[in-house]
């Protein structure tokens, strides 16, 4: 089953929106296999977002996720890459549709809410980073029929 890594970014946890947004997403279908709330250090940043290193906003990136708390999440399912990152809408929320995550509750790129992994090679990559020995559990959902077809 496709994974894809999740996280509550330090607004969303500011403005009890944690469960608004982990909710969406388990209603959509998708399987909660991990879950973890954390403080992110200045080194998992900046491994996280490597790829953004040395554009513009690296730096306020790099202190908006270190800021607080945040959750971190894989969730399993069909596509579950493609179906998060559409609930989750696009990367500005002024240009995300509404009923998106990022459309229904954000204004600002800068403020926007929650990360989505963007292909399965990312996921892998960053579920190694987020849940580095610790538990991703494989289960299943008495209703998984109904969800998975
Ligand atoms: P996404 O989070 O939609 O996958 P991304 O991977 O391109 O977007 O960028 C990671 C985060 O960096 C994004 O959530 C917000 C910030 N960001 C991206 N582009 C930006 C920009 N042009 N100005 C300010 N922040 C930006
Ligand atoms: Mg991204």
């Amino acid at each position: 089953m496709e994974r894809t890594l999740i996280l509550v970014k330090p607004d969303a946890m500011q403005r009890g929106l944690a469960f608004d947004v982990l909710g969406r997403l388990e209603g959509r279908g998708l399987r909660i296999a991990g879950l973890r709330l954390l403080q992110v250090d200045e080194a998992m940043a900046k491994r996280h977002y490597g790829e953004h290193e040395g554009k513009p906003f690296f730096e306020g990136l790099v202190s908006y996720i270190t800021s607080g708390p945040i959750i971190a999440a894989v969730f399993e399912g069909t596509n579950a890459v493609t179906a998060a990152r559409s609930t989750i809408g696009s990367t500005n929320p002024t240009e995300s549709a509404p009923g998106t995550i990022r459309g229904d509750l954000g204004l600002e790129i800068g403020r926007n809410l929650v990360h989505g992994s963007d292909s399965v090679e990312s996921a892998n990559r960053e579920i190694g980073i987020f849940f580095d020995g610790q538990p991703v559990l494989d289960w299943q959902r008495s209703t998984d029929g109904w969800v998975f077809e």
